[in-house]
């Protein structure tokens, strides 16, 4: 028999032999058969409520599957037991060899000596097969199938959920491991399920933001269901409506749950994954053993390390067209490690394992019922999606005056001017430099007269250095007790901006929010600015740790990957910081939307408007809040062809409101490069222009009349476009669609996009194709059919499902199916949203191979609170069917302009046109094939446009 050595369960290695004779395992519904029939009066029994108490451990019961009989291994294992859990897992040489052998794939490796060193020496010590392989990347080390780490003890189920619980069998060699693992199987909604796994007996860590809900729609039925099997640990997920096992944790190097290495792999159905961030990288995850490692960072982005913000989401397509997402809900340092099975690993080092599977099937499906969890994004002001201009450094008002009226002189579509830290006096916020920048009040009146907003700069450190009674944010900041305080109590100090000491608000604690809006607002009053740019707040420190006394030592027994070796504390707080909701140790990866939170409530009150916060750290949630930014790219090609995947990663991370500096934020660009990012950027959702203190200005008109040209033709088109866009923003505010988005999102079952990220998708119907090349006139797109595709610009139609070389003139298509509203920008003089907004709306109506198109527009007055939420504003949905345009009108609560234009893309001669059933004068341009009509109509009543045919036969 297969015995021997310490075992980690003696049943693991009988039921291992038996099964394995059997052919394989148990079948998905096995578990949950033999379930009822050994227990039928507990799936019926209710479980709540959840308790974290201990389960009473009577008896270990298994159930073998030979004789579906219960029984009671506490006798032959008792006496093991305690010894067992003191060591390893240890098996006899023979069963090691039997079970390592049976891992034939370096594809199913699973690493169990994840840490650097690795020998066979330290990987058997962890009951753990050793073999070196071929494959660069595979790991040595791996875990045995059936790496029994706990024993299943019980479980109960009804129709919310199943609770199972665990006890550990053996040692992982990891500290402090979890002697009682409980998992609760939350079934939330028809299409989420929350795998719940914590300790049952010691309550630890879990985030407070964001803050999931407690109720959710109810149960009808239920997409997915859960396979635990009581002789092995681990779990699979299936989706009902095709068994596809969306994640199997089963034979997978068990649970390692210790108080600070939480480890848990799953083998996945698809290859095919997306997410995982912040990083820079192509958008389809390489699955070729990459780590990501995720703790926010001030990182200039690059490659293989961790930037700004923390999201550990990734949405899964499986070949067939579906797809589906999963979250952990952990807010602690981490990695994830994605290999070809293909298969993940999480490795947290803190909190619990509090997962959410989002069952899809589409993609779209996926981020709105991610949305649920963690909230749908924040509604923009109108003025936010016009195009903003910012540089460090200008040093003086003059400057950004000069820059702001001559850019707006040169007539390039401009609604915001920012101002970075130079604006403050000695880099304090909430000050500002009263020789350098005299005269800033005064200037952003000017600016709000004509029609323009104002955005500053606030980074969250606040100076610990200025005279007693001389600098209230530190002042109040003590008086109200909300600084982030060291392991001693007093306030933690280190260095940001002033450059001498800093203190950070603990914005966890509940006075913050009160002081913060208080700073906020009396700095408002002097310097009316509209939104808030919040930077360095991962929290960024110069110093790493505190500038008095050694922070405590981390202690860890797992490092995540791409930590610097000074370790957590690189350019941050030391761990032992302390917060309201945590140590920084836990809270660290929520400080960003802590202070999104306090910022963006801040200005909700102050300004009686609605805000706009960007903020550089992020983690789950924090886009119902605030917009970001991809941070300090270099101005390099690189850079600009590393926006659109991190662009469309945001967009699967529920912050819609995002993009990339544009031409670059470190170092020269040039005027070519600059150009090609300024024709990009001008259709990103946040588009902004910025660079750092040392770099040359590059505002469009600082580069010359080529980048002049370009910026002003592709942000016309954007002006043009908004209506759109705005509509797109309410639809992901309020059914939490998304923007900018990725082609397999509309063509989920088209294998050929799956790895485009070259070009995306603004909504269904719009896509941006950008020349990405140093001294290229031309790039390659692809547009997927079976309907056309059209240049925007010139209606000429694409080259369908292939690869042809477009121009720069062509970087706008609109796909077959869509009616657009647009607004042409005002022709002379300068652009902004205020004076677009009012002019007359255009409809363009651009038919499908069936004739067939349609369209929406939402309309308010861009700038109230809660227009949605209070019915100020206007929803009308248009629809085209055999050549008759008909609107209908969903809401009526605030007035929109009239539409003076209906443009269609028609391949027939026309006859005769009829508006409300008055026949009406066009033209129709053969060339361009558009036929054009000239209206006035007022969309508050339902119209309808029809139209008949000279011919039947195409021209
Ligand atoms: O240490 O405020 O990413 O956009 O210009 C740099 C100065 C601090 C980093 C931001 C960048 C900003 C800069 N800030």
């Amino acid at each position: 028999m297969l015995v021997g050595g310490l075992l980690c369960a003696l049943a693991v290695a009988t039921w291992w032999a038996v099964a394995g004779a059997l052919g394989g395992r148990w079948g998905d519904d096995h578990y949950r058969k033999l379930w009822e029939r050994v227990h039928p009066e507990e799936v019926k029994k209710p479980l709540t409520p959840m308790t974290l108490e201990k389960p009473v451990i009577t008896e270990y019961r298994y159930h073998d599957h030979n004789n579906l009989s219960t029984k009671n291994r506490s006798n032959a294992t008792d006496n093991k037991k305690k010894d067992v859990k003191k060591g390893f897992l240890v098996h006899s040489p023979e069963v090691m060899k039997e079970l390592c052998a049976r891992i034939v794939d370096d594809e199913m490796r699973f690493d169990c000596h994840p840490q650097n060193g690795a020998s066979e020496e330290e990987c058997v010590k962890r009951g753990c097969c050793w073999k070196a392989t071929d494959n660069p990347y595979a790991p040595y080390c791996f875990y045995p199938p059936q790496y029994e780490t706990y024993q299943f003890i019980n479980s109960t189920e009804n129709k919310h959920g199943m609770t199972v619980y665990y006890s550990r069998s053996c040692d992982t060699g990891y500290p402090d491991q979890f002697n009682v693992a409980r998992i609760d199987f939350n079934y939330l909604s028809n299409d989420i399920l929350q795998i719940k796994i914590s300790d049952a007996e010691h309550k630890r860590f879990e985030p407070p933001y964001p803050e999931v809900p407690t109720v959710y729609s109810s149960i009808s039925e239920v997409k997915y269901r859960v396979n635990v099997d009581s002789s092995a640990v681990g779990f699979k997920v299936i989706r009902n409506a095709d068994n596809v096992t969306i994640w199997d944790a089963q034979n997978t190097g068990g649970f390692i749950l210790a108080d600070k290495f939480l480890q848990l792999s799953a083998v996945l159905p698809t290859n095919y994954t997306y997410g995982i961030g912040e990083k820079q990288a192509s958008f389809l995850n390489d699955m070729n053993w990459k780590t990501h490692t995720l703790f926010n960072n001030d990182q200039p982005p690059g490659e293989n390390i961790h930037l700004y913000g923390s999201h550990p989401f990734y949405l899964g397509l499986e070949t067939n067209g579906n797809s589906h997402g999963v979250l952990l809900l952990n807010s602690n340092a981490m990695d994830i490690a994605l290999q070809p099975t293909p298969a993940i690993t999480y490795r947290a080092i803190g909190g619990i394992l509090n997962f959410f599977i989002f069952l899809g099937p589409s993609p779209e499906d996926v981020i709105a019922q991610y949305m649920e969890i963690i909230g749908k994004p924040f509604m923009p002001p109108y003025w936010a999606l016009g195009f903003h201009l910012c540089k460090y450094n200008y040093g003086s008002l003059n400057v950004t005056r000069h820059v702001w009226q001559k850019n707006r002189d040169a007539g390039i579509p401009f609604d915001v001017q920012w101002n970075d830290l130079d604006y403050m006096s000695k880099g304090n916020d909430f000050t500002y430099d009263t020789e350098a920048f005299a005269g800033l009040p005064e200037f952003v009146k000017t600016v709000h007269e004509a029609g323009m907003h104002y955005v500053i700069l606030i980074d969250p450190g606040v100076s610990a250095s200025e005279n007693p009674g001389e600098y209230p944010p530190f002042d109040l900041g003590l008086e109200m007790n909300v600084f982030v305080k060291n392991s001693t109590d007093m306030p933690f100090v280190g260095k940001v901006w002033n450059r001498v000491s800093t203190v950070w608000p603990d914005f966890t604690h509940p006075n913050a929010s009160e002081y913060w809006k208080e700073l906020m607002s009396d700095f408002h009053r002097k310097v009316n600015y509209d939104g808030a740019w919040i930077d360095m707040n991962e929290p960024s420190n110069f110093l790493s740790g505190s500038m008095y006394g050694e922070c405590s030592p981390e202690n860890l027994p797992y490092k995540p990957q791409t930590v610097s070796e000074e370790g957590l504390k690189h350019k941050t707080m030391c761990m032992d910081a302390k917060h309201f909701a945590g140590s920084h140790f836990d809270v660290h990866n929520m400080y960003a939307i802590s202070e999104a939170v306090a910022t963006h409530a801040a200005l909700v009150e102050i300004r009686g408007k609605r805000p706009l916060t960007i903020s550089r750290g992020s983690s789950p949630g924090m886009g119902h809040y605030a917009g970001h930014w991809s941070g300090d790219v270099f101005s390099q090609w690189h850079d600009l062809k590393a926006s659109i995947p991190q662009l469309l990663s945001f967009s699967l991370f529920g912050i819609p409101l995002m993009g990339s500096d544009i031409c670059g934020f470190i170092g020269d660009t040039t005027p070519e490069l600059c150009k090609r990012w300024m024709q990009l950027g001008a259709f990103y959702p946040f588009s902004r222009n910025h660079n750092s203190d040392t770099s040359k200005p590059q505002d469009p008109v600082s580069l010359g009349p080529i980048v002049v040209e370009a910026s002003k033709r592709a942000l016309r088109m954007r002006y043009r476009l908004l209506p759109y866009y705005y509509t797109l923003f309410w639809r992901a505010h309020t059914d939490a669609t998304t923007v900018a988005r990725p082609l397999f999102f509309e063509f989920p079952n088209d294998k050929r996009v799956y790895n485009i990220d070259t070009q995306f998708l603004i909504g269904e119907h719009i896509m941006i194709s950008a020349i990405l090349d140093e001294g290229a006139n031309t790039t390659n797109a692809f547009y997927p059919g079976p309907n056309p595709w059209y240049d925007l610009n010139t209606g000429k139609q694409l080259a369908l499902n292939s690869w042809k070389a477009i121009n720069d003139e062509e970087m706008v298509a609109v796909k077959g199916g869509a009616i657009l509203p647009l607004q042409d920008p005002p022709a002379k003089g300068p652009v902004t949203t205020s004076n677009t907004r009012s002019l007359p709306i255009q409809l363009l109506l651009v038919p499908d191979t069936a004739g067939v198109a349609r369209g929406e527009l939402y309309w308010d007055d861009g700038d109230s609170l809660n227009s949605y939420e209070e019915e100020k504003y206007s929803h009308i949905i248009f629809k085209l069917k055999e050549n008759e345009l008909t609107s209908f009108i969903q809401w009526w609560g605030y007035g929109v302009p009239a539409v003076d234009t209906i443009k269609v893309l028609v391949q027939n001669l026309i006859k005769t046109v009829t508006v409300n059933n008055v026949s009406s004068s066009f033209t129709y341009d053969k060339p361009t094939k558009v036929l054009k009509i000239d209206v006035n109509i007022n969309l508050d009543k339902p119209f309808t446009v029809k139209w008949t045919n000279k011919v039947t036969q195409k021209i």
